[in-house]
């Protein structure tokens, strides 16, 4: 008789999960967007855990096409012919094996934004710091492990603002043990990105001449997953314009619950993200799981990430999505390139419930009122199982960020007084492994920072003498903000030594302070710079040398040396001359 009953139990369950599993497939289906399938508007379920870690295999082919995200159409540099590109997923501890196929027309790169690449920092893809680019007509394997990460990320060009022309796309890392996992039932990506009309390399070639005396580029649009809307009457004669371009559009089916994972992928705008009627409840930022807290408004950074949960609870209908560009931090004089720009900052996607009418919806947006352009309180966001928090530190860091002229009246971004120049045909890490170039050999115009002492505590503090903010971006790690405040000075007391939270971007305000912390446990050269595309150009990046006496013992693969020989060769490229153009101090170092 207990035999009967469970074999009856057992059948009753069969039934079940294939039920469930086929109203799963169904309801995914008719999710299904039919314009185009980059897989955004794709409700997704976390991938399956294997029982060891796997290799996932992804090809990106960077070329150029034709795109109208905005209704605009323009030449763009697109991975795998979309924009945005190919979603790339893994499971934690899985490893990533990228093809990336060049034919955008000149040399690329390709960084994986947040990923630590613990002992593969030839793969962490910065022109000029980890590798030598790769030349047009040439690929190149980028093969990393996700190792403890988890969360949501993403990849870009890492050269010549390259990203902002369309290079940019999610990268996501599935938790198996994800502690949220029973409080949603269905994943998007949403990814908000400012967008140009102009080619990225005219727009670079203004900004950095003498005298140019205006500000960083104004965009022409924002786009949420790669939609928005722009007024054509706006368009330059002889242009290809259509009105009314599609919105972003999400669907949501009534009482179920989505992770919403959030990505800012700008080159210069920061984004302040919001669902009419839904409270968004943070579970994760910049791939660190958060305890709960609930916003109406969230500000997002570019470069920032935040995973959170909407409930489709309210009234069957539809609600506008808003992704509002900050315009409060956008310094513009009448110099400034597209200074006339039709950009119209309140850009809008569509929540559609399952049943509701088509058209646009009729919502009413949250009240709240936010500090301009800043991340959220850091202190708001607490870790979900309490850190144990290094210190004290053993090396401090500071860096003095300012802006001027240089001496051929080209406004630059200083360190400590030192404008960066990217030497991309003599990568840091191959002249300090290779070449065994000692660190006080380097160039000043390199901006290098070492420590040496394994498992030391770097204390990073910016010192933010300039009217911009900076979304400050780390390679390599992420960092505990230990505080953040008005003025020049550091103040001690307002440093959080007890349960901060860490991240990989933050932004360090206009006149103030933030001070970061870290332990020194993945040798490497490490990034770290403004995320601001133009400030990366005019400068503002700073290299941290980890534990020189481990890295000068790695072997670089041979595929990695190997761009470097190619780059060497092919000395009439495209790219030696744009070097020329942007005044690159090309002399070998003497060793
Ligand atoms: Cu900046």
């Amino acid at each position: 008789m207990g035999n009967i009953k469970r074999i009856f139990a057992l059948i009753i369950t069969l039934f079940v999960i294939s039920a469930f599993s086929r109203s799963t497939f169904s309801e995914q289906l008719k999710h299904k967007r039919q314009t185009i399938d980059n897989g955004l508007f794709t409700p997704f379920i976390p991938l399956e855990a294997t029982p060891t870690p796997v290799t996932r295999n992804y090809e990106i082919v960077l070329s150029q096409i034709d795109l109208a995200p905005d209704g605009f159409t323009k030449r763009i540099f697109a991975i795998n012919g979309q924009y945005p590109g190919t979603i790339i997923h893994a499971n934690k501890g899985d490893r990533i094996q990228v093809t990336v196929r060049n034919n955008i027309g000149e040399p690329s790169v390709i960084h994986w934004h947040g990923m630590f690449q613990r002992g593969t920092n030839w793969y962490d893809g910065v022109s000029g710091q980890t590798q030598c680019p790769i030349p047009n007509g040439s690929s190149f394997v980028y093969d990393f492990s996700t190792q403890e990460q988890r969360g949501t990320f993403w990849y870009h060009a890492h050269t010549h603002g390259q990203y902002m022309e369309g290079i940019r796309a999610p990268l996501i890392i599935h938790d198996p043990n994800d502690p949220y996992r029973s409080e949603y039932d269905f994943e998007y990506i949403i990814t908000m990105s400012d967008w140009y009309h102009q080619r990225v390399s005219d727009m670079l070639a203004i900004r950095m001449s003498p005298n140019y005396g205006g500000f960083n580029p104004i965009p022409d649009s924002g786009l949420i997953s790669g939609f928005g809307r722009y007024n054509c009457s706006a368009a330059p004669p002889g242009s290809t314009c259509q009105e009314n371009s599609p919105l972003a559009e999400y669907r949501v089916t009534p009482g179920r619950r989505y992770r919403l994972r959030l990505i800012n992928t700008s080159g210069l705008t920061h984004f302040i993200f919001s669902i009419d009627n839904h409270p968004l409840r943070i579970i994760e930022a910049d791939g660190e799981y958060s305890r709960p807290v609930i916003v109406n408004k969230l500000p997002v950074a570019i470069g920032q990430r935040y995973s959170v949960i909407i409930d489709a609870n309210q009234t069957v209908g539809n609600y506008w999505m808003r992704a509002t560009i900050d315009d409060r931090c956008l310094l513009i004089n009448n110099r400034t390139v597209n200074v006339d720009s039709a950009i119209n900052y309140n850009v809008t996607g569509i929540l559609r419930y399952d049943g509701a009418e088509s058209g646009f919806p009729q919502s009413t947006e949250y009240p709240d009122q936010l500090d301009p352009c800043l991340s959220i309180d850091p202190n708001l966001l607490k870790t979900l199982e309490p850190q144990q928090i290094p210190g004290p530190a053993t090396n401090n860091i500071q860096l003095v960020v300012t802006f001027r002229n240089d001496d051929q009246d080209v406004t630059r971004a200083f360190i400590n007084n030192s404008s960066f120049v990217v030497d991309n045909y003599n990568p840091t890490l191959q002249k300090f492994v290779s070449d065994d170039v000692p660190l006080d050999q380097f160039p000043a115009n390199q901006n290098i920072y070492a420590y040496d002492q394994p498992g030391g505590i770097i204390d990073i503090t910016y010192i933010n003498n300039n009217s911009a903010v900076h979304p400050i971006h780390m390679h390599g790690h992420n960092f505990y903000v230990l505080g953040t405040g008005s003025g020049l000075v550091v103040d001690e007391s307002r440093l959080n030594l007890v349960d901060p939270f860490p991240r990989d971007t933050f932004v360090v305000n206009s006149t103030s302070w933030s001070v970061f912390r870290y332990r020194a446990d993945n040798p490497g050269i490490w990034s770290i710079h403004c995320h601001i595309e133009w400030h990366v150009e005019m400068g503002m990046i700073a290299q941290l040398i980890e534990l020189p006496t481990e890295l000068s013992n790695v072997t670089i693969p041979e595929s990695v040396n190997n761009l470097c020989i190619q780059q060497n060769n092919s000395k009439r490229s495209k790219f030696s001359r744009r070097n020329r153009l942007f005044n690159v101090d090309k002399k070998r170092i003497k060793v």
